[in-house]
């Protein structure tokens, strides 16, 4: 029998999804991955980005689905890479991040889930505090061997309980509560 999903992430990060799923498990959703390459638009502002990719996806995918839009600020450096954080990930990476950062470590995780059922998208943010680390640490994905959230002394990439606190599971969460709602209305 085909598993059936609640919903469906759609995005071109399959790390963004597994991470995605296991939260999401915990408020008892079942998510799907929906593969999309989206075509992120020029904007400062991560929820009109996140707003135009779920709207895209759907039509894609022709079932609720949600996308995430994310973005590291660095306010010593008037809030790079923020929205442009996918480009300068793959071009300068982490090497080149911790090139520009000097004596003004403090950054921010930002969050923007949008869910698009065909209607107009719902969006909900979410934000962690923290600073750059002095070197890599740890091996995972993206900017994780180099943001360290307040309150830790180990990068993402060290923590074992990253998906309870991160970014991404502020944001879910918020989202899991409206969506649990919203069904059952
Ligand atoms: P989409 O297809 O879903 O857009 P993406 O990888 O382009 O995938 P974003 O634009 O949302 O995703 O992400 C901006 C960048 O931030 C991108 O380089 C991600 O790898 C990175 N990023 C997002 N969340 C992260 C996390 O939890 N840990 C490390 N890096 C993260």
């Amino acid at each position: 029998m085909r598993k059936s999903f609640d919903l469906y992430f759609a995005s071109s990060n399959k790390n963004k999804y597994s991470e995605a799923k296991e939260i999401l498990s915990k408020f008892k959703l079942n998510l799907g991955f929906f593969e999309f390459a989206p075509v992120e638009i020029q904007s400062n502002s991560i929820l009109e980005i996140a707003t135009k990719k779920s709207l895209d996806a759907y039509w894609s995918c022709k079932k609720p689905v949600i996308v995430e839009d994310d973005g590291l600020f660095i306010p010593a450096l008037g809030g790079f890479p923020g929205p442009y954080s996918s480009y300068v990930f793959k071009t300068i990476g982490n090497a080149g991040i911790l090139n520009l950062v000097k004596s003004k470590r403090n950054a921010e995780f930002h969050s923007v889930i949008a869910y698009c059922d065909g209607k107009k998208p719902v969006l909900f943010q979410g934000v962690i505090k923290g600073v750059i680390s002095k070197k890599q640490k740890g091996n995972d994905w993206g900017y994780d061997p180099i943001f360290i959230p307040k309150g830790k002394t180990k990068t993402y990439a060290e923590l074992d309980d990253k998906n309870t606190l991160s970014h991404r599971y502020i944001t879910l969460g918020k989202f899991a509560r409206w969506y649990k709602k919203s069904i059952n209305n």
